[in-house]
């Protein structure tokens, strides 16, 4: 696992000497993700500081053939940014310039190493909001959140990463670079590249820039934490929310024993005496006060069992908490298996009770938690007391999406976990058309080689 010393060389020359790491102690922390379960070794961690610097570090890894991972701010969940078969990691952490928003379009442009919480506090500075919401903030990045076409909070009222990028800058594998940074909302000059590329995980190039789309701050939010006595009654709710509620800003779901294992692992109160099997925090934002809104929709749910309303910051946190403790608590377990499906809103209850029993059918000693984003369909099964590599989990839980009609990603994107089921949901024709994009952009396959695209059959 060494680099040619030409190679060396070449990238001390793009980035300056202190800007290749290569001490293990020093490369550690970028060779394992953040679950812990995903772990591998580089020789070398090379941090560019701008899109030039990315091109010659591209240029200098293609022509030598080394593979390369792409990484921002390595919170994804399904290994794609961890060097698991030695390949040089490039971070992009040190592009995180963010310019001012233009107020005439509602845009900005981050550079990729910029951090979601930077481009949130740069849009609310201007009186803008950043769409894009999840409990990475501090530490995922543009980049990252593009590649993965990140979902997380909002995606019910503003859509995925996706909708947020009107623009990208990006390095080939070869070290050319296309930009479409005037931030035109309209261009109907053939392939859109720009969208191609959100969802790409790092295979077809290395975004350095995006142009991004800022929505109105909104001055008034509420949220409401709400228990059911089952998962059906939970998801019917959701629907009421969605169709009275105009205001809505969030709908996520999870259940008694996750809310049982949050509180013990983050020493937080109970929202309620007693214990129910479903909860929904709802979360209205408007220019002018919803709280009355909400409170009358959540009043007419006739089988809520116990309501809390927040309309403040602090205590609106606090309810979120229970939501957003989830993965920090599963992890506490030890490194868990984690699938981020959706399913047809007819399938998503009976999939939810049903779930643990098929992983426990063939790992009986795995624990299973589900939550997620339950406005868009999207559960996050996390199954945890199983090896790091046993595929039993994997094949049960994403076999009984597809038989479901559901997608085995929604939002995680497929990396290196999921990328042996792809043809669960993905037909041999799609999966061709993908090989020949992998290598119209990235002919000698060094971007990600191990990551979404699976070999030839
Ligand atoms: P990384 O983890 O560094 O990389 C992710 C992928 O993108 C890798 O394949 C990598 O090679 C590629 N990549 C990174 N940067 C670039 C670049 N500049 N150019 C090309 N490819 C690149 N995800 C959601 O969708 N919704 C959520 O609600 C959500 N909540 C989370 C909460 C927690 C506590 C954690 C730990 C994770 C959560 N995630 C969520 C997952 C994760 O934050 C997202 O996948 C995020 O988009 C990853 O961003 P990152 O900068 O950390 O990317
Ligand atoms: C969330 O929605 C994230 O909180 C992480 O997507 C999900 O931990 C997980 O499985
Ligand atoms: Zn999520």
């Amino acid at each position: 696992m060494s680099l040619p010393a030409a190679v060396l060389d070449a990238l001390r020359d793009a980035v300056g000497p202190a800007h290749v790491l290569t001490d293990p102690d020093a490369t550690g922390g970028y060779a394992i993700d953040w679950t812990g379960r995903f772990r591998g070794r580089t020789p070398a961690v090379v941090r560019p500081a701008d899109s030039d610097e990315v091109a010659r570090v591209l240029a200098a890894c293609n022509e030598a053939r080394v593979p390369v991972v792409p990484q921002g701010g390595n919170t994804g969940l399904v290994g794609g940014s961890v060097p698991g078969a030695g390949e040089v990691v490039v971070s992009l952490r040190r592009l995180d310039r963010i310019e001012s928003v233009d107020p005439r379009a509602a845009q900005l442009t981050a550079g990729a190493g910029a951090t979601i919480a930077a481009v949130q506090r740069a849009a609310s500075g201007a009186g803008f909001r950043y769409a894009v919401d999840l409990g990475a903030r501090e530490v995922a990045t543009v980049g990252g959140t593009i590649a993965t076409n990140a979902g997380g909070l909002h995606v019910l009222r503003y859509g995925p990463t996706r909708r947020q990028v009107v623009g990208i800058e990006a390095v080939l594998a070869d070290g050319r670079t296309i930009r479409r940074l005037e931030g035109l909302e309209k261009d109907n000059t053939g392939y859109d590249l720009v969208s191609l590329l959100c969802g790409s995980e790092g295979t077809l190039a290395v975004v350095t820039a995006a142009r991004l789309r800022v929505v109105p701050r909104l001055a008034c939010t509420v949220t409401a934490l709400v228990a059911f006595d089952s998962v059906a009654e939970a998801v019917d709710a959701v629907g009421t929310c969605r169709r009275d509620l105009d205001s809505l800003h969030a709908v996520e779901l999870f259940l008694g024993d996750g809310l049982q294992l949050v509180c013990e692992h983050l020493a937080l109160p109970r929202p309620f005496p007693d214990r129910h099997h479903a909860y929904l925090l709802v979360e209205c934002a408007a220019a002018t006060d919803p709280s009355e809104q909400l409170g009358d929709v959540v009043a007419s749910l006739a089988t809520a069992r116990a309501v809390a309303v927040a309309v403040d910051d602090a205590r609106r946190r606090n309810l979120w908490r229970y939501r957003e403790g989830h993965t920090e608590a599963i992890n506490q377990l030890g490194a868990p298996h984690k699938f981020d499906v959706t399913l047809p809103a007819d399938r998503l209850a009976p999939f939810v009770d049903s779930i643990g029993d098929v992983v426990r059918a063939v790992v009986p000693e795995a624990r299973v938690w589900v939550f997620g984003h339950a406005g868009d369909g999207n559960v996050h099964v996390n199954v945890t007391g199983v090896a790091p590599d046993d595929d039993a989990p994997a094949e049960a839980v994403l076999t009984a999406v597809a038989r479901a009609g559901g997608s085995i990603s929604a939002e995680h994107g497929i990396g290196v976990a999921k990328r042996r089921w792809l043809p669960l949901t993905r037909s041999a024709t799609e999966l061709e058309l993908f090989r020949a994009l992998k290598q119209a952009f990235d002919p000698r396959g060094i971007l990600n080689p191990r990551v979404l695209v699976p070999p030839e059959p």
